[in-house]
């Protein structure tokens, strides 16, 4: 090994093979989204379904509708949005806070804006194994506060899932996943192990950056940024201004996916099961008989 390569602290850097820029396009009802994972040039990224950067005023939002089959972890980064589901749990995450909500075999619920002005934050939906895809749906909820933080040398990292810096996330995950939100000041460089068999990506909120390698060309926000192989990363701040970024890795399934909308699951026949059991509200959708969201039913004016 060279000295270059031991002063590193890993063997293989990994660069960046694919980048994105995600446009606005519309979601929901009257929401705004920057979907990256998802759209048809980019299906999935094992495990990851859908990147969704989203932007809604009210009375946009996206009300009642069903989950089965993966998770989605909500990331707020501007105003508040209140969730209702069919269950009766409800509550309000606002800027810095994260819901973890793991649908399993399955959720109906609403998500809308609870304040005025525009909300905006990061919404993933992480597939789950073929052998989670139906456990008993749950929360966890974490206020921005309770996120850990740690800060070295002109980078601070908000430790949503998994590990840096030293600072562990209380946040379970079913599929394997880091999910870290990094600021890195004007000439800040980052290091950062990533597990080998994991999928990575960078999505860029703020500032630009350089990624991968130092020759590379700067990104900007709005960029999703997939890694190649390698077992660690690194990013420079080589600008005047503060560069924001999330830094998200997975253990990919390696199974087949079949989706329908908000329904993914392994096989064909599982998802005619889904549409099924939704349709005649039995195997976890038996709440949704009766159940209409508080803004469905417009209690919220
Ligand atoms: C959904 C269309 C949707 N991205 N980002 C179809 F818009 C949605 C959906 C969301 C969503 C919600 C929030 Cl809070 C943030 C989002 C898509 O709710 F689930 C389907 N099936
Ligand atoms: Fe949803």
């Amino acid at each position: 090994m060279s000295g270059a390569e031991v002063s590193l602290g890993f063997e293989e850097g990994r660069v960046v093979v694919r980048k994105f820029l995600a446009r606005p396009q519309h979601e929901g009802v009257g929401a705004i989204v920057r979907r990256s994972i998802g759209r048809f040039e980019l299906r999935y990224f094992d495990p990851f379904l859908v990147l969704d950067e989203f932007s809604v005023t009210a009375p946009a939002g996206f009300p009642d509708h069903p989950h089965r089959g993966f998770e989605t972890v909500t990331y707020m980064l501007q105003g508040v949005i209140t969730h209702e589901d069919f269950e009766g749990h409800k509550g309000t995450i606002g800027a810095g806070d994260v819901q973890w909500m793991t649908a399993g075999r399955g959720i109906v619920h609403s998500e809308m804006p609870a304040a005025q002005g525009t909300q905006k934050g990061l919404q993933l939906w992480i597939n789950l194994s073929s052998k989670h895809k139906m456990i008993e749906p749950k929360y966890q909820e974490m206020v921005s506060k309770d996120i850990s933080e740690a800060t070295k040398d002109g980078i601070k990292v908000r430790v949503v899932a998994g590990e840096a810096l030293g600072t562990k996330s209380p946040i379970y995950t079913e599929t394997p996943t880091m999910y870290l939100d990094f600021t890195l000041k004007p000439g800040a460089h980052l290091q950062h192990p990533i597990p080998v068999s994991w999928n990575a990506f960078v999505y860029v909120l703020e500032g630009e950056g350089v990624f991968g390698t130092p020759q590379s060309l700067p990104v900007a926000g709005h960029h999703l940024l997939l890694l190649g192989p390698g077992d660690g990363f690194e990013a420079w701040n080589k600008s005047s201004k503060n560069l924001r970024f999330i830094l998200v890795a997975g253990q990919p399934l390696g199974e087949p996916v079949k989706q329908l909308g908000p329904f993914v699951m392994n096989t064909e026949e599982e998802i005619d099961q889904t549409i099924d059991d939704f349709e005649n509200c039995v195997n976890g959708f038996e709440k949704a008989a009766h159940w209409r969201s508080g803004s469905a039913l417009g209690l919220d004016f």
